[in-house]
């Protein structure tokens, strides 16, 4: 695998230094400044991939060019919209940067509801609750008609919930699902997500699929001509929330989205994490059924936690890499053999970018201040393990050890 590093840009606290002392080599950005519609510039693209090649590294991949609401709701300036990404495609292209992640979730990209959550060893992780999700969806937010979605029991565990929360807790609450984490791009206040909610009234899942296999169908086919593939990221967590729906969240809805156009440039992230969190997502088979259109890796492990019942998705929390759920030692052997396979036909992409994704707030970063889930000191971790990991996968099979 190709070791990358997600770089928020020259605010991230965690500098291209610390990125290549990491043993990292390939870095994962985007140009967060650009809004989100507008078309990355030539200067602006080179400017930034200079700056990552000065520090010794390479800027492997894109993560994100996110796609604009009116393009996922299929609105009158979808067309021209969809040009202006066509155009980001070539210049990202001529300038040699080829892996380009993206993702398809209405108004939310990932959604936590606690970012410190206490884990058995002291450190820190990040959370996604069920009863605290539900309890802002009923009783802060106060979605129109949500109360049809839950069943009655789970309403009153969620009420029980909400009554014991603080005005700070509401609060803290509120700005962990709104605010945005780090690569998400729209902080809301409840108004104006109330807003964006219903600018989505008329969308129901077959539209919002109609509409991203209308946008593949216009952009495979410029990314091929650029030489660029592109890497749909999976719903996180993977079900319709808040009445929104979801349309990547298994792989059912992978291979449909991967038949809409054949190319190589119609690939996936395969985001262990994302997908991870529900349990009929068998993570090593998709690696060995979808792996030749895996074009990018997210290396991350949850943890289901018991559900109550009637609960309609699953509370889950982020564990260390190798633990967890995922069954990361088959993962990895599953994308070892994907790579010994194009090696074999000479495919030039043998080489799969891999970022170890999140990572525990521990040591020295619970004195400082991180972006959420991207702190060094956790995904350095991560990292070593899923290179140790590899390492010994490879050295085993050639040793003829397994
Ligand atoms: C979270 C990330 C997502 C991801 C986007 C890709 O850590 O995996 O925010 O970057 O969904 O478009």
């Amino acid at each position: 695998m190709e070791q990358t590093w997600r770089w928020f840009g020259p605010a991230d606290p965690v500098s291209l230094r610390d990125i290549r002392q990491a043993g990292a080599t390939g870095v994962v950005t985007a140009l967060h400044q650009i809004p989100i519609g507008d078309v990355w510039e030539k200067e602006d693209i080179k400017k930034r991939k200079q700056e990552i090649e000065a520090a010794g590294l390479t800027w492997s991949v894109v993560e994100s060019v996110p796609v604009h609401e009116a393009i996922k709701r299929g609105d009158l300036e979808a067309p021209h919209l969809i040009k202006n990404y066509q155009h980001t495609i070539r210049h990202l292209g001529a300038a040699g940067v080829r892996t380009i992640c993206y993702n398809f979730m209405p108004v939310l990209d990932w959604t936590r509801t606690d970012l410190n959550y206490r884990v058995a060893d002291t450190s820190e992780a990040l959370r996604f609750d069920a009863v605290a999700f539900a309890a802002f969806d009923l009783f802060i937010l106060k979605r129109q008609g949500a109360e049809k979605e839950y069943h009655r029991d789970f309403v009153r565990e969620a009420e029980r919930f909400a009554s014991n929360l603080t005005a700070v807790g509401k609060k803290e609450l509120t700005a962990t699902i709104l605010a945005g984490l780090p690569g998400s791009f729209e902080g809301f206040t409840i108004e104006n997500f109330r807003h964006a909610l219903d600018r989505y009234r008329h969308v129901d899942e077959g539209m919002l699929r109609n509409n991203l296999y209308r946008f593949l169908s216009e952009v495979i086919p410029v990314a091929e001509k650029a030489g660029v593939r592109l890497a749909i990221h999976p719903d996180d967590p993977p079900r319709p929330i808040l009445g929104l729906p979801r349309v990547v969240s298994t792989e059912a809805d992978v291979v449909q989205l991967l038949s809409v156009n054949h190319s190589s440039s119609n690939g996936l992230t395969l985001c262990t994490g994302s997908f991870g969190v529900r349990a009929d997502n068998d993570l090593t088979g998709m690696m060995n059924r979808l792996g030749n259109r895996v074009n990018f890796l997210h290396l991350r492990s949850v943890q289901r936690e018991k559900s109550l019942p009637h609960q309609p998705f699953e509370t889950f929390h982020e564990a260390n890499h190798l633990e967890g759920d995922a069954g990361m030692a088959d993962v990895v052997a599953a994308v070892v053999q994907e790579e010994e396979r194009r090696q074999k036909m000479g495919r030039h992409d043998a080489s799969i970018p891999m970022r170890p994704d999140h990572g525990h707030r521990m040591l020295d970063d619970l004195n400082k201040k991180v972006n959420p889930g991207y702190s060094a000191i956790g995904r350095l971790r991560g990292l070593a393990e899923i290179r140790g990991l590899e390492l010994g996968l490879r050295h085993s099979s050639k040793a003829g050890l397994s």
